[in-house]
């Protein structure tokens, strides 16, 4: 039996996304958010070392890291379903999707997140106007321009084709979801991308991705 190790408002959406559009059955466990840190509870520890979501055990296996989770669950459950056929110019494309959304994409979402944190904490009084200062500096030199050119990149990439990998939805518009999700609520995608914004109207209409949030809930980047 599956069980996912689901934390609300996280990537592990995701992984119930994926299992409901498979139709495999699957168990969840769910872990809250520290209100203040937003960091996991620790019992999360006990399933992986690194107490991050998603965690998928399965029998005896255990697999933490969003794409790994996604190229076993596919492996082992998806009956070829959800992948373009090895050796097709789409399945190169599917693997480079699956690791850009983690790998380029998630690193200035969760930098903003970061600096966008240290310009609003609170300081002493004579700190304040050098911290504020250095997060403004490194938003507006390095993440931002980041985020932009990442924002263009997948734009354009959805001008030419359908889905991130081709002409059909697959496991990498799943893992894809998360970082152009994040993008809306708090990198700066708006209506000026319609080809995400699309693309977000389009995940969203999916009825696995509906049934993924009803199990799953609180989520809040579906909008
Ligand atoms: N690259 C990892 C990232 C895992 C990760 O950072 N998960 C976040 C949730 S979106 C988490 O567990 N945060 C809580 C914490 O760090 O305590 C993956 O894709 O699985």
């Amino acid at each position: 039996m599956i069980t996912v190790h689901h934390l609300n408002n996280s990537r592990s959406q995701r992984i119930l996304w994926l299992l409901e559009e498979l139709g495999v059955d699957y168990g969840m466990k769910r872990y809250t958010r520290d209100p203040d840190t937003l960091l996991a509870p620790p019992e999360l520890r006990a399933v992986h070392p690194l107490g991050k979501s998603p965690v998928v055990t399965d029998g005896d296996i255990t697999i933490a890291e969003s794409g790994a989770i996604i190229e076993y669950l596919v492996d082992r459950y998806g009956n070829g379903r959800l992948i373009p056929a090895p050796g097709s110019p789409e399945r190169l494309r599917y693997t480079y999707w699956l690791h850009f959304a983690e790998g380029s994409a998630m690193t200035p979402l969760l930098l903003k997140l970061v600096f966008d944190r240290v310009e609003t904490a609170p300081m002493p009084f004579f700190v304040k106007p050098i911290g504020r200062a250095i997060a403004a500096k490194v938003k507006r030199s390095f993440i931002e321009p980041n985020l932009g050119r990442h924002l263009d990149f997948m734009e354009s990439e959805l001008a030419s084709h359908e889905w991130f990998a081709g002409a059909e939805f697959c496991a990498a518009d799943i893992q894809m979801s998360f970082p152009v999700e994040l993008s809306r609520a708090r990198g700066g995608l708006d209506a000026s991308r319609s080809r995400l914004m699309r693309f977000l109207e389009r995940i969203h209409s999916r009825p696995a991705y509906q049934r993924a949030l009803q199990k799953g809930g609180p989520y809040a980047f579906a909008t």
